[in-house]
């Protein structure tokens, strides 16, 4: 039975990528890498790091530790004013009436984001008090497809792996989803995300109801 849900952040409750996008375009033309938006997909659940690791192979650049971790700040503040002007109506389509639906159906839920700003994202949204737990890139150091992150969520909310959902929108996501033994419901499409239980467009127009019946067929 499930009783646990698990939400990726970007790209499922906010998009945020575009944001990361912008703040890595601007690194990038600093160093003279040529990144585009085609790129920046590849990035998308990947963590800070090995984000940058991804940029300076397509640019063929290497660099020293210390200097990587620079260069990651100095993105991170970017992003940080992009965070800061975040409004709550950027909330995607139907996932704030999704997780009040779910709440109010004895739904335990948590946050399972490898963003290490996940909280100031939440706090932005206005949404931060319609989760139970909060598992995001400050408590995990394997980056997903590792399950750490999940299983670090299904822990929080001390429910087993197997009375648990996650909803993601990205491969690596959906992969660490069930390496920690949980349903994946994925968010997008059937092309990008294969090996999801279920795929939906979006949270919109659909009840949690919905989702679990089809899961259990
Ligand atoms: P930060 P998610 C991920 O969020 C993003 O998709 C990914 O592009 C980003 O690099 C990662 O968070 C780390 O974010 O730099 O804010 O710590 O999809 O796991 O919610
Ligand atoms: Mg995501």
């Amino acid at each position: 039975e499930i009783k646990g849900l698990l939400f990726d952040l970007d790209g499922v409750i906010v998009d945020t990528a575009k944001y990361h996008y912008l703040a890595w375009k601007k690194l990038a033309d600093d160093l003279d890498i040529n990144f585009t938006e085609k790129d920046n997909e590849r990035l998308k659940g990947v963590s800070r790091m090995r984000s940058f690791e991804i940029i300076l192979e397509i640019g063929g650049v290497t660099m020293p530790e210390e200097e990587k971790e620079k260069n990651c700040t100095k993105k991170n503040d970017i992003y940080l004013e992009y965070i800061y002007q975040l409004k709550s109506d950027e909330i995607l389509p139907g996932v704030r009436k999704f997780l009040e639906d779910a709440r109010a159906g004895g739904y335990r839920l948590a946050l399972g984001s490898a963003s290490r700003n996940a909280k100031l994202i939440l706090e932005k949204l206005g949404i931060t008090d319609l989760f139970d737990e909060i598992a995001d890139g400050t408590i995990v150091s394997n980056a997903k497809p590792d399950p750490e992150i999940f299983l670090k969520g299904a822990e929080l909310l001390k429910l087993p792996s197997d009375s648990c959902a996650v909803f993601e929108d990205a491969a690596a996501g959906i992969e660490a989803a069930h390496n920690a033994g949980m349903y994946a419901v994925g968010i997008g499409t059937e092309e990008n995300l294969p090996e999801a239980d279920i795929i939906l467009p979006g949270l919109n127009n659909i009840t949690i109801e919905d989702i679990v019946k089809k899961l259990q067929e």
